[in-house]
């Protein structure tokens, strides 16, 4: 289910582009969109408080509080009717491209009365673009360029999205008399990305009340098949959820079956033929007799084909049947094994709590250490002075004196760090001096995104040659479905990262998972370090490490290879790139 949080922070910001695409106050825009922020990463469920409480939150003011209990209390809010009305719909169709901003669009709507992506498309391929105002051939590729990616996004949702509708399902779906095992499978169980639908499987002898139960769950918009076997709806997000109900000895096989990948099935369908075997969602059974092998779990289906049990998040065909062959499967890292995030923010720069709060977030999730990371001075907006690190860090230490002392497994250190901007020519945030008062620092790339190849690449590599650079921080800096990785020599930078002692992180927000899986393959065979971490902008933020975790897993990393599953004093011997400084407490 969507968090009502999410569904306001989506209504706000909408009304914040439709303000914009009327020519409306740019500031008051400004305004909706901080809202939209401040609720989105806000902790307590904003349906439950009223205007008063709504107040209370950063960046709220009365009439958006006032909006957000219209919202819970009639489904909709009247300001933003009005100005949906005022906007016709294809105007709206051409902002969901990535690269095309409110303004532009209602241009190419009110002079070339194109409203859909396709027609845009053309124009483009026409040169009909080049007579308007603003734009030039540097417009229509990156117009043409945002069709792509939205495009190849289809109608895919984020992992996040994907993953809390499941659970809820799950949840639902256990309560039902006659279910005995529920589980989300397919892409969402190996954890893409990206996922096309969800799907759920149901053990239960008779399917008909689950198959019931699940039409009837209050987010259906539309039962798009109704069988014995399988069922499937639309959610009102336009999310697809298929669920399958098999007997329950039938589990373990149907779970294989089901959970994909679809090239991974064809390699384990292969080998059951060759052992004369045939493998389907109900089991394994003798291709001559017909009878039934394994279906229990799945264990036993993986063990009769001669494999071990083989970890959903490998399952892509991606060289997992060889290795388990061999019986050199890697040992993917847990979420459990992560002792501590590398990269967090606090209200200091653009994160939305407060230094304490995110402290006491990160030692309730048992944390054995923790380093706050906000922005240098360097990218303006942040507004950070030497003298406003300095006072937290004063803070940092005292609370690191508080935490260290208490809790499970002997408390939880708070480092102090800082995410240094990486210039256009590969500079970075303050003076050494400075930058050795830090425990760690992450540097990242916030702009100049399109400076070419080269470039970029020298940019990168110099980054990772500052002694004070810990960690690349999001190393590609795309956001899926919306911005394109930058146009870098991964290659090169994996093995100056590699050479230099420098981890590149995985970022575990749900639109970033950057590095992506098939890029951490690459960078592990150059013997690169990797940082899982949330990147966290709010205290709800730090469970993203899910998805970072999941993400590590698929590009086959182990514990040793994650510096924050290590136990502190060798990250320390880590963190010290160039062995100059003084062993740490
Ligand atoms: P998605 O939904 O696009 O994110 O990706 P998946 O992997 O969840 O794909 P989906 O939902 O079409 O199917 C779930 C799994 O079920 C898939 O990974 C493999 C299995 N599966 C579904 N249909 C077939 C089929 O016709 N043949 C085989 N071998 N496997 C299938
Ligand atoms: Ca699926
Ligand atoms: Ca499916
Ligand atoms: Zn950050």
């Amino acid at each position: 289910m969507a968090r009502p949080n999410d569904e306001v922070a989506a209504l706000l910001q909408e009304y914040a582009d439709l303000i914009s695409i009327t020519g409306g106050d740019a500031f008051k825009a400004r305004v909706y969109e901080k809202a939209a922020r401040a609720i989105g990463g806000h902790h307590a469920d904003v349906s439950k408080l009223d205007v008063k409480g709504l107040k209370e939150i950063p960046n709220v003011g009365k009439s958006i509080a006032e909006k957000v209990v219209e919202y819970f209390a009639n489904g909709s809010v009247s300001a933003v009717e009005d100005l949906r009305a005022k906007i016709p719909a294809g105007v709206r169709q051409l902002t969901a491209i990535p690269t095309l901003g409110p303004k532009k669009a209602l241009v190419i709507y009110q002079e070339l009365g194109i409203s859909t992506t396709e027609e845009l498309a053309d124009a483009i391929h026409e040169e009909r673009l080049r007579d308007l105002k603003g734009f030039g051939p540097k417009t229509e590729e990156n117009i043409l360029h945002g069709i792509g990616l939205l495009q190849s996004s289809g109608d895919r949702v984020l992992i996040d999205v994907a993953m809390s509708l499941a659970e809820d399902i799950v949840a639902e779906m256990s309560q039902v008399t006659g279910c005995e095992r529920c589980a989300y499978a397919g892409s969402l169980r190996r954890v893409r990305e990206t996922i096309g639908d969800i799907d759920i499987l149901v053990a239960a002898k008779k399917p008909q009340p689950l198959m019931r139960a699940f039409t009837e769950l209050p987010y259906v918009s539309e039962v798009i098949a109704h069988g014995e076997k399988k069922t499937s709806i639309r959610t009102t997000k336009g999310l697809q959820v298929d669920l399958r109900v098999v007997p329950p000895d039938s589990w373990g096989a149907a779970m294989q079956y089901f959970t994909g990948s679809k090239a991974h099935n064809i390699r384990t369908r292969e080998m059951a033929v060759h052992k004369k075997l045939k493998l389907s969602e109900y089991g394994l059974f003798d291709t001559e007799t017909g009878e039934k092998i394994v279906s229990r779990t799945e264990e036993d289906v993986y063990a009769r084909l001669g494999l071990p049990w083989i970890p959903p998040t490998l399952r892509e065909d991606r060289g997992e049947i060889e290795a388990g062959l061999r019986g050199e499967l890697p040992e993917p890292v847990q979420e459990k094994d992560i002792r501590g995030d590398l990269h967090t923010h606090t209200d200091l720069t653009d994160g939305l709590a407060p230094l304490e709060e995110m402290v006491a977030a990160a030692a309730e999730r048992g944390y054995a250490y923790y380093a706050i990371t906000d922005h240098g001075p360097d990218m303006a907006m942040q507004r950070m002075t030497d003298e406003r690190i300095l006072a937290q860090r004063e803070r940092v230490r005292e609370l690191d004196g508080e935490y260290g002392r208490r809790g499970k497994r002997g408390g939880m250190r708070v480092l102090h760090g800082a995410e240094l901007n990486i210039g256009p020519d590969g500079d970075v945030d303050w003076t050494p001096e400075f930058l050795d008062g830090f425990d760690l620092c992450v540097a990242s790339v916030h702009s100049h995104f399109n400076q070419g190849r080269d470039a970029l690449t020298r940019r990168f590599v110099r980054a990772c040659e500052n002694p004070h650079v810990n960690i690349i921080g999001h190393p590609t800096t795309r956001l899926i479905g919306k911005r394109p990785a930058v146009d870098v020599d991964l290659d090169a930078v994996f093995a100056a990262c590699a050479r230099t002692g420098t981890a590149l992180e995985i970022n575990s927000h749900p639109d970033r998972l950057d590095l992506r899986d098939e890029d951490i393959l690459r960078a592990r065979r150059h013997g690169v370090r990797f940082a899982v971490d949330s990147d966290a902008h709010a205290v709800i933020h730090l469970a993203y490490l899910r998805y970072g975790v999941g993400t590590a897993q698929r590009g086959w990393l182990t514990k040793d290879d994650v510096i924050n599953t290590w136990p502190l004093a060798r990250l320390r011997r880590f963190l010290d790139k160039t062995g100059h400084r003084t062993e740490g407490a």
